[in-house]
């Protein structure tokens, strides 16, 4: 199984994040994917850079004007007198217009994100673009007859629509994964998400969609972020009703329950009967990660791989969340090994 990957993702380096009512270091940090990187590495993994790919790539997923906003969000800060992180302070809720994009940059940064954890910084945009290619690179492989590959995305994508940006997720690497494969030749997709956080950004963009199948295992939304999304009765809408599948599961969840309701994922897919298979992998459902409540054990990790693995699907891999850093190397090789022990 082959590892796309780029230093390119140190470019991007939020100083903080407004976390319960606190301004804090980012947990979305660089050294996630060093640590990654060297636990692949010591397991022998082949290390290759991302292909380019075209912008149109990106714009199969996302709103042009949205990918503008993000290419030029941080120049525009520069241009305001300011500096380092960008984070919004004031969103369009209830009450609020919807239908005037305000042509500050302060406004817009409202306009495009849902929450005060995604800081912008100068080299975000660099960073961003990288990780969509490597989850390309990842989509490219597989398309082209390799069984699996892994994309060491950071910043993650999941959280992020077709036209706004959250959760520190920029651009969807998953839901461009997934359209790639369609794109290439590849049948009915389904975009599988283990990450501890609902991934309501490739929801939305596959809503409408019965040839991207969203099935998502995460910690329910009455507690637990992005907050408003991610509930068992959403299940797609107009040609994608049925398409999409939420399993919310309770705070403390361990790799039994966890266990079943993948099982129930999977039953759904198979009904779909997909030609190939996305999983959006976040460890934040690790027993340690300092912003997640699921119990999971880096033993559980080696099962998952080999639930995901025994699918016998082509699949594409994408790194989502995961923010017990000591230990992120040790859960992603867990999963990844199952994989290698078929491919390698
Ligand atoms: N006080 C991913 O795992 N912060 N994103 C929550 C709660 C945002 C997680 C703040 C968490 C986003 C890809
Ligand atoms: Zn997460």
């Amino acid at each position: 199984m082959r590892v796309v990957h780029t230093p390119l993702h140190e470019r991007h380096d939020g100083a903080y994040e407004l976390h319960r009512g606190a301004l804090v270091p980012s947990f979305e940090s660089p050294e996630r994917v060093h640590i990654i990187l060297q636990a692949l590495e010591q397991a022998g993994y082949g290390v290759m850079p991302p292909r380019e790919f075209p912008e149109a790539a990106l714009l199969r997923v996302h709103d042009a004007e949205f990918v503008e906003f993000l290419r030029t969000a941080h120049a525009r800060w520069r241009a305001s007198g300011r500096d380092g992180s960008m984070l919004p302070s004031g969103f369009p809720a209830r009450g609020l217009r919807r239908d005037r994009r305000p042509s500050g940059i302060n406004g817009a940064m409202g306009w495009y994100t849902f929450d005060a954890s995604t800081p912008i910084v100068a080299g975000t945009w660099e960073a961003v673009i990288a990780a969509a290619q490597c989850a390309l690179t990842a989509a490219a492989l597989v398309a082209e007859g390799e069984s699996a590959a892994y994309a060491l995305c950071r910043p993650p994508g999941h959280h992020a629509g077709r036209s706004f940006y959250g959760g520190y997720c920029y651009l969807n690497n998953a839901a461009l994964a997934a359209q790639y494969l369609r794109d290439h030749g590849c049948g009915r997709v389904a975009v599988l998400d283990v990450d501890y956080h609902h991934g309501n950004g490739t929801q939305e963009i596959f809503w409408e969609r019965d040839d991207v199948m969203f099935v998502s295992l995460h910690a329910s939304p009455e507690t637990e972020y992005p907050y408003f999304l991610g509930y068992a009765d959403e299940c797609g809408a107009g040609a994608g009703e049925g398409c999409t599948l939420n399993l919310p599961l309770p705070l403390g969840t361990r790799w039994p329950e966890y266990r079943a309701a993948l099982d129930l994922a999977f039953e759904a897919i198979d009904r779909h009967a997909p030609a190939a298979l996305v999983v959006s992998l976040g460890v934040d459902t690790f027993e340690a990660d300092p912003i997640s409540a699921f119990k999971l054990t880096t033993a559980d990790y080696r099962e998952l791989g080999a639930c995901l693995a025994a699918r016998g699907l082509p699949t594409v891999v994408v790194q989502e969340g995961g923010y017990a850093v000591a230990e992120i190397g040790a859960n992603v090789a867990g999963v990844l090994g199952a994989f290698a022990g078929r491919t390698l």
